[in-house]
């Protein structure tokens, strides 16, 4: 199934820049893309992708977004000469004109277009486009911030009228806001534009009012347009994962997209000059890899910003690598949101939870608008914090992304002899036999009373799997077992043996669960049932009690998405153990996506085990294992009230353990430091 990944570039986009003195856009420099490019050649991903080549934009794709007037205004700067580019540079924002910008950003449209294509007929499943001229800026009738042609925009309509697409998202994860591609869709309910961005109380280029969380867009368009603003810089790796599960991934996955775009600008990245922000370049890997369920993978990143060459190469390979399949690095600290982006959180989900049904149950605005409230105590701070020393963008460092390192197989099954290896995956039997060791151990533990020679045949087949995933010659599993319990109990055990690693054991359904192990931490254990669990919760132990059991879609996704997501991504396991009963009451779809979604962790380090006779599911689980986009869910409706409560009351008292689960700011005034 798994198709591939697209990369869309030509030299020919390094061929502007900026020809006179001005300290905004000075650092809008060719370079950017050469770096980008070279980079992905260096590290053999651009030999992995398929190259597509870049078209320019016809005048037909361009008025999709722009009017006539300004595109024949554009057409006509090839022919000027140095001083009327200069001028007619002047009635834009921080912009610059060059002879071969006309060229170049009908090439960074038609790039886009191209990707769009490629995806939509199927020649490959997602793909990356290095462009310049950057888009999400650009308007109507107006250049601005380094843009032309708003490339994603143009692509949205392209998709939509071209290919019939109903629904596409747009994620503008660049450091600034997208307003170009805000006021064209702003009343356009079909395209769902997400951007967050360096605000600062306004304080920050552009400098509109309508970046602030309660543009929520306008008429039929009203809850899709999502902003979140950014108050402080500095913000990190958590801050970010926070909005994707609380706010993005649980919006994203109701409205259910035909079609991903992403405004991919790194300027969000550590080191940036613009942003100066403190996320890691490996969290592309990630913020890639959770929109890789959505649209059936179907995914368009195409580059906006990002200035500090260094971590924008960076940012760039992390991004193309995990669009090419390759498990993403396990998330360096993630200590939880700072203040000011709980406060952004809490703001914007309360200004979007009459739109949607995963927002409903979201805590109100406190009394005072926290916003405007904050436009005077952030001045205050301000003065405060004149004089403090700062650490200038020049002096941060950060260490490089590791390499990636992919193991030789993929995904390896241990199943019962008559029922067939999927494609793709290869069947795993211990060779050298049962070690002796381990079978002693396991007749002590688990097989007293039988002489069960399949069981044990399977049990420690499933341990050498373990032993191979540890040692990272194989990235993930499948066994089907006779007893889930017994096996779950068993790998348990195992890896709670090894010095320093950590288990996410997720079981779906109603199974006994070992308890040993989430005393020291060794061992988190989520469990979802629709039993109520006699047991007290503890930080380690956290069973989930939804009303159907696990067979309420909405229910289900939102409980992944906005609870066991962040504490998977906050715990940082090696291995993620996915156990799922018969009775469990999950539909293969949902099963697919969290299978999908939780190989974000452990470096795709992901166990499943499942009950011999679920055979029908091996192939759906393989397929997610093997990096499969997991088929869309259709656009969710109300998870049941019951159950929303429930993980309420989790959320209310695990928070305090587990800072990624919260989605409000504490109540004591300050704020906004980070
Ligand atoms: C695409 C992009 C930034 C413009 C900044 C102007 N533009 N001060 O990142
Ligand atoms: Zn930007």
């Amino acid at each position: 199934m798994k198709m591939g990944t697209a990369l869309i570039y030509d030299e020919e986009m390094t061929k502007y820049k900026l020809l006179w003195v001005d300290p905004a856009c000075k650092i809008e420099v060719p370079e950017r893309l050469i770096v980008s490019h070279d980079a992905l050649v260096k590290n053999g991903l651009a030999d992995r992708c398929v190259t597509v080549p870049v078209r320019e934009a016809t005048e037909t794709d361009i008025l999709l977004v722009h009017s006539e007037e300004y595109l024949e205004a554009v057409k006509k700067t090839p022919h000027m000469t140095l001083e009327d580019l200069k001028e007619f540079t002047q009635q834009y924002g921080d912009v610059y004109f060059h002879p071969n910008i006309y060229h170049c950003a009908k090439l960074a449209a038609g790039a886009t277009l191209q990707l769009v294509d490629s995806v939509m007929t199927g020649k490959v499943r997602n793909g990356m486009a290095l462009v310049r001229p950057p888009g999400h800026h650009s308007m109507r009738s107006a250049a601005s911030g380094f843009c032309v042609f708003n490339n994603v925009a143009i692509a949205a309509q392209y998709a939509k009228q071209k290919y019939g697409v109903k629904r596409v998202l747009i994620v503008d994860w660049d450091v600034h806001h997208g307003q170009g591609v805000q006021y064209c869709f702003e009343d356009d309910p079909s395209v769902l534009y997400f951007s967050w961005h360096r605000y600062e109380h306004q304080k920050f280029w552009p400098q509109l009012k309508e970046s602030d969380y309660n543009s929520v867009g306008k008429e039929n368009g009203a809850g899709f347009n999502i902003n979140v603003p950014w108050n402080k810089v500095g913000m990190k790796n958590s801050d970010y994962l926070s909005v994707f599960c609380h706010v993005l991934l649980p919006v994203a996955y109701e409205f259910c997209p035909d079609l991903v775009l992403v405004c991919a600008g790194f300027d969000s990245a550590i080191g940036d000059p613009e942003g100066e922000m403190c996320a890691s370049p490996d969290i592309f890997a990630h913020l890639t890899h959770l929109l890789m369920n959505l649209a059936g993978g179907k995914l368009c990143a195409v580059l906006e910003g990002g200035y500090n060459l260094t971590s924008l190469a960076q940012s760039v390979c992390q991004t193309v690598q995990t669009l090419l399949g390759d498990s993403a690095p396990r998330p360096a600290n993630l200590n939880g949101p700072c203040k000011s982006a709980l406060e952004s959180l809490h703001c914007v989900r309360s200004a979007h939870r009459r739109y949607w049904s995963c927002l409903k149950h979201a805590a109100e605005l406190p009394t005072s608008d926290i916003s405007t409230k904050r436009i005077k105590l952030a001045e205050e701070e301000e003065k405060l914090e004149k004089g403090e020393e700062e650490k200038s963008v020049e002096e941060k460092l950060w260490p490089e992304p590791p390499k990636r390192v992919t193991p030789p197989i993929r995904t390896a099954l241990v199943l019962p002899d008559g029922v067939a290896c999927p494609d793709g995956c290869s069947r795993f039997s211990s060779s050298e036999g049962p070690d002796a060791v381990i079978v002693s151990r396991l007749k002590e533990n688990f097989l007293k009373d039988t002489d069960d020679r399949d069981a044990l045949t399977t049990l420690s087949s499933l341990i050498a799997l373990l032993e191979k995933m540890e040692k990272n010659e194989v990235c993930s599993g499948l066994a089907l077992v006779r007893d889930v319990s017994m096996a779950m109990t068993c790998v348990v055990q195992h890896a709670a043996a090894a010095p320093s690693d950590r288990v996410l054991v997720v079981c779906v359904g109603d199974a006994v669960v070992p308890s040993h192990g989430t005393e020291d931490g060794k061992t988190l254990l989520v469990q979802f049932s629709n039993k109520q669990s006699e047991e007290q919760k503890s930080k380690y132990y956290i069973p989930v009690c939804l009303k159907k059991g696990c067979s309420d879609v909405s229910g289900f996704t939102q409980a992944v998405l906005g609870f066991l997501l962040p504490l998977g991504y906050e715990y940082d396991p090696s291995l993620v153990l996915l156990v799922r009963t018969p009775d469990s009451g999950l539909c293969d779809g949902v099963w697919q996506q969290l299978t999908g979604l939780l190989q974000g962790l452990a470096q795709g380090h992901t166990l499943v085990l499942m009950q011999e006779g679920e055979k029908a599911c091996v192939g759906p689980t393989a397929s997610s294992l093997l990096g499969d986009a997991a088929p869309p869910l259709g656009q969710l409706r109300a998870p049941l009230p019951e159950d929303v409560a429930a993980l309420e009351r989790l959320r209310h008292i695990l928070q305090a353990d587990w800072k990624l689960l919260q989605t409000t700011a504490p109540e004591t005034g300050g704020g906004d430091e980070c």
